[in-house]
């Protein structure tokens, strides 16, 4: 059976396609197929295609969205005709890897229309709901019956420059060397597909402490109304914060940015917590201050104060820079110091401790297996020394590192849904790369749908999902609806505790 059909409406289409696609007919069977123009002989070509693992359509298309410039790549999210829509679920995988391969594309649903649409016509289906048109996507999205199907559109014509001016003409030469390019990125999204099965880790995503803040700052917006400043990101996550800002709060990284306003502006010191020279300043500033620190993060903060009011050298593990770090830091000066690794343990002066205890703190996010070799050797280092207590790594830090433990164990690729910047994030994928049974699986850091490079799924039957503390579960949704874009899932969830952690609101926001 040809592992993918690319089908294509134009000759000069069909053969820019076709060149991008070359290296990849060394190994798969790939064929390109011209169609003809228009839905009938669309159809009528579908009928005929042979069985295939995977359907494509591509070529160019008008847009109807305003937003779309000649040159973008149009991705469909769907394809309709009148009243029939075809989901095409695997558009945000496909989108993101043409943005890596330097291509400009965007998603949204494309419309197939009898005929060329312009003007009236074309404001009439823009209406509807559509971003561009094309006229041969819909029987052959109908003819993929379930099959998995792209439809990837090169922009031509838009309404300020419709199709047939000369601005569109020359365009046409840029279009196809974008087909081209588009060729190799269909060979990989086919070489993709398969069925497969999905283990979910459970507990996932968003922990008490991250819906507690989340929560904060959308009730501060409610009660006192826009703007409100929130002191750093209230939580790692990208989508949390562009969510939260578009709602009216605004993200700042130093207290000095939060202007003066009568009354003082209301400012939300994010979960991580802060230090208390923040809160002083906060205090002179007389900002109205609302304090979404994790009450396990707070509790941090009280045992450091305890350590270092009785006088001991507090080593607190953690990462440098982080704001958790800082904030526990800025609670013992004097008598913290932070130690990241063995080898910065090994390289803590023996006079620190002179004539003093020593105690050990975590911040809240680590790994527990590393965590603890680091708090071994402060006990070598330093014999006696107390701490760290086993919840300093908070409840659900430790449960999303069990769960991911145990889909990594059966998958060949885990997924781990969150920012960047996330400490507890990143020290997930790294759980799960140690985690394998047969070799370590292939684990990666996604902060959507988008960011998953094609490659990694080639072959990847198993598939193991987890997603940060700060991440939205919608975002792992949108994953598993991604990958079911690629062929049939199967998806399992493997809950390895329940959680049932809820903590009370501030006073300033609560009901
Ligand atoms: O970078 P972290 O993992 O500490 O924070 P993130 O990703 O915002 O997670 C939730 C907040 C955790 C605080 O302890
Ligand atoms: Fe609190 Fe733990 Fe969530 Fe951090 S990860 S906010 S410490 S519950």
């Amino acid at each position: 059976m040809t592992d993918l059909i690319v089908c294509t409406a134009l000759g000069m289409e069909a053969r820019a396609v076709a060149r991008g696609l070359r290296p990849a007919r060394e190994h798969s069977r790939v064929r390109v197929v011209r169609v003809g123009m228009g839905p009938d002989r669309a159809a009528r070509a579908a009928a005929l295609l042979p069985p295939a693992g995977a359907l494509a359509v591509t070529g160019f298309a008008g847009a109807l969205d305003d937003g779309l410039r000649p040159g973008d790549v149009l991705v469909a999210t769907e394809v309709r005709s009148g009243d029939r829509v075809w989901p095409c679920p695997s558009a945000p995988l496909l989108a993101g890897e043409l943005a890596r391969a330097g291509l400009r594309a965007v998603t949204g649903p494309l419309v197939t229309s009898p005929r060329v649409v312009s003007g009236r016509d074309r404001r009439a289906l823009a209406l509807e709901g559509g971003i561009a048109v094309d006229m041969e996507s819909a029987p052959l999205a109908a003819a993929a019956r379930g099959r998995p199907f792209a439809a990837v559109r090169v922009i031509v014509d838009t309404p300020a420059a419709p199709l047939l001016s000369l601005a569109t003409m020359g365009g046409a030469v840029a279009a196809c060397r974008t087909l081209t390019r588009i060729g190799p990125v269909l060979a990989r999204w086919a070489a993709a597909t398969g069925p497969r099965r999905v283990l979910l880790a459970s507990p996932r995503s968003f922990c008490a402490g991250v819906d507690r803040a989340i929560e904060i700052v959308e009730r501060a917006l409610v009660r006192f109304g826009p703007p409100v400043y929130v002191r750093k990101q209230i939580v790692h996550n990208a989508h949390v914060v562009r969510d939260l800002e578009r709602r009216g709060a605004v993200f700042v990284d130093d207290l000095a940015e939060v202007p003066e306003l009568p009354g003082g502006a209301v400012t939300v010191f994010s979960a991580h917590g802060v230090s208390p020279a923040v809160r002083e300043e906060a205090g002179r500033r007389g900002l109205r201050v609302v304090d979404a620190t994790c009450p396990l993060v707070a509790k941090v903060h009280a045992e450091a104060r305890r350590f270092a009011a009785r006088g001991d050298l507090v080593v607190l593990i953690g990462h440098a820079g982080h704001e958790e770090v800082e904030g526990v830091l800025g609670e013992m000066p004097g008598a913290g110091v932070l130690a990241e690794d063995e080898a910065a343990v090994e390289a803590l002066p023996a006079s620190l401790a002179e004539g003093r205890g020593v105690a050990c703190l975590t911040q809240t996010t680590l790994a527990a297996d590393e965590a603890e070799e680091v708090a071994a050797a402060v006990r070598r280092r330093f014999p006696g020394a107390e701490g760290p207590r086993d919840d300093d790594i908070c409840y659900a830090t430790t449960n999303r590192q069990r769960a991911v433990r145990a889909v990594a164990a059966e998958a060949q690729l885990v997924l781990v849904v969150g920012s960047a910047n996330s400490s507890n994030a990143r020290r997930l994928t790294e759980v799960a790369a140690r985690s394998g049974r047969d070799g370590a699986p292939l684990a990666r850091l996604v902060d959507g749908p988008g960011d998953i490079a094609l490659e990694w799924l080639r072959g990847a039957r198993t598939v193991g999902l987890t997603a940060s503390a700060s991440t939205p579960a919608s975002l792992v949704d949108a994953v598993v609806a991604a990958l079911g874009g690629l062929g049939p899932l199967d998806v399992e969830e493997r809950r390895v505790t329940e959680e049932n952690v809820e903590f009370t609101l501030p006073k300033e926001v609560r009901p």
